[in-house]
């Protein structure tokens, strides 16, 4: 048998689409993390409809976010993160806040708090975005995410803004 990195760490990803079938870009985005060398799927939630946060004249979106053990460092995590948009044919539209085929977002990288050229850990913004923390919720219900506190209270203090469940 070969040995295997035995430093792993629990990271969560946000997934998003709304472009060019939002749910199977999210499935297949899903397929792709788990296959990536250094990653093993703990857990996926449900897929959830949610409202364009940022310019209103887009489609809505649909959001998941997954967690995963990883002896990836954050940057390769990232960038296997953003080769996998490139492969599913990633599109934007627009500049900011604009419509998007996928979006793969590092959102928790075990205990850390950084702040890298492209890589801010945990997400900025998180706190703001239902579609971010009511997926988490569902499959992490006692995390504490690191500087901003316990889901529970985020959540709390986060409306659904439309955000439904899937089924
Ligand atoms: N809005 C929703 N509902 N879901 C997203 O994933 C999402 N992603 C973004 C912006 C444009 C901010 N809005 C979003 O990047």
């Amino acid at each position: 048998m070969k040995y295997t990195a035995s430093v792993s760490t629990v990271a969560y990803i946000g997934l998003g689409s709304n472009l060019e079938q939002p749910v199977a870009q999210i499935t297949s985005a899903r397929t792709a993390i788990a296959l990536l060398t250094g990653v093993k799927e703990l857990a996926f939630s449900s897929l959830y409809h949610s409202l364009p946060m940022g310019p209103q004249d887009q489609p809505d979106y649909v959001n998941a976010v997954m967690g995963v053990k990883t002896n990836l460092l954050p940057m390769a995590l990232l960038r296997s993160l953003q080769a996998i948009e490139n492969d599913q044919g990633r599109l934007r539209i627009g500049e900011r806040w604009g419509a998007r085929t996928l979006d793969l977002d590092v959102l928790i990288y075990g205990e850390q708090e950084f702040d890298v050229p492209d890589l801010t850990v945990p997400h900025k913004g998180l706190e703001e975005r239902s579609f971010v923390l009511y997926p988490l919720f569902e499959i992490a219900p006692q995390l504490r995410v690191p500087g901003k506190g316990f889901i529970t209270d985020l959540i709390a203090k986060c409306p659904l803004a439309g955000l439904r469940r899937m089924d």
